[in-house]
């Protein structure tokens, strides 16, 4: 069976990725650990789908040192938009604030920047980039979104980052009070992974 090595450091991704990614017949999906890589790369693109595929052939690179076969890399780069806030935190979403500050902080401070602004003016979405690079080099991307509003205030104890200040309208909740199996069928990540899933079987079968 073909490894898909998932290229990520990020537990809620690669937790959802798994969930995902179950049913994905003909492969294994093993995290970057699991893979025994260590690559931290800087993510120095302009996009997301240019930084999603700077982790992933930075990955490939390794396995191959690594004498690896058999395997082909995928990675995720995602972000959240506020339109409001010209897309900030957008493809810094992971730096906003500083990597090492909590999402309480991060949350509550575009909390307080989007203090006064109406409904209809609180646009927001998620964005994902789903990166492949097969063991010989060849590449693919794919990119969805998940449009919803800046809610009013943080709710939810489900999924991770921006998910407890994200309003879903479809389910009229925050992004975290929903549980995963519900985000996980209709979230940006969901969508770029079914994406995903459709070029593998043709490109890279
Ligand atoms: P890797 O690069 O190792 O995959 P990362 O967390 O640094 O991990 P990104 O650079 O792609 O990944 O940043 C994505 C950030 O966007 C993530 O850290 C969250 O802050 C936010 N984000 C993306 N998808 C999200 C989701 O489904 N729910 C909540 N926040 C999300």
């Amino acid at each position: 069976m073909k490894q898909i090595i998932f290229a990520t450091g990020n537990e809620g991704k690669m937790k959802e990725v798994r969930e995902i990614m179950k049913d994905a017949g003909d492969y294994e999906i093993i995290s970057m650990k699991e893979a025994g890589i260590k690559t931290d790369v800087e993510e120095n693109g302009t996009s997301y789908s240019e930084n999603a595929l700077i982790k992933a052939r930075a990955v490939r690179e390794e396995a191959v040192r690594n004498g690896m076969t058999g395997f082909l890399v995928m990675s995720d780069d995602s972000g959240f938009e506020v339109d409001k806030l010209n897309k900030e935190p957008g493809i810094y979403s992971a730096r906003y604030m500083g990597e090492d500050t909590s999402y309480d902080i991060k949350n509550a401070e575009i909390l307080r920047r989007m203090e006064g602004v109406p409904w209809e003016d609180r646009t927001a979405r998620f964005v994902c980039a789903i990166a492949m690079v097969g063991e010989d080099g060849r590449e693919e991307v794919a990119e969805a979104t998940f449009e919803g509003f800046c809610a009013y205030e943080i709710k939810g104890e489900y999924g991770f980052g921006y998910d407890p200040i994200f309003f879903v309208p479809e389910y009229g909740c925050n992004d975290a009070e929903l549980l995963p199996e519900v985000k996980n069928s209709i979230s940006h990540r969901a969508k770029a992974l079914r994406m995903a899933r459709d070029i593998l079987a043709d490109k890279f079968a």
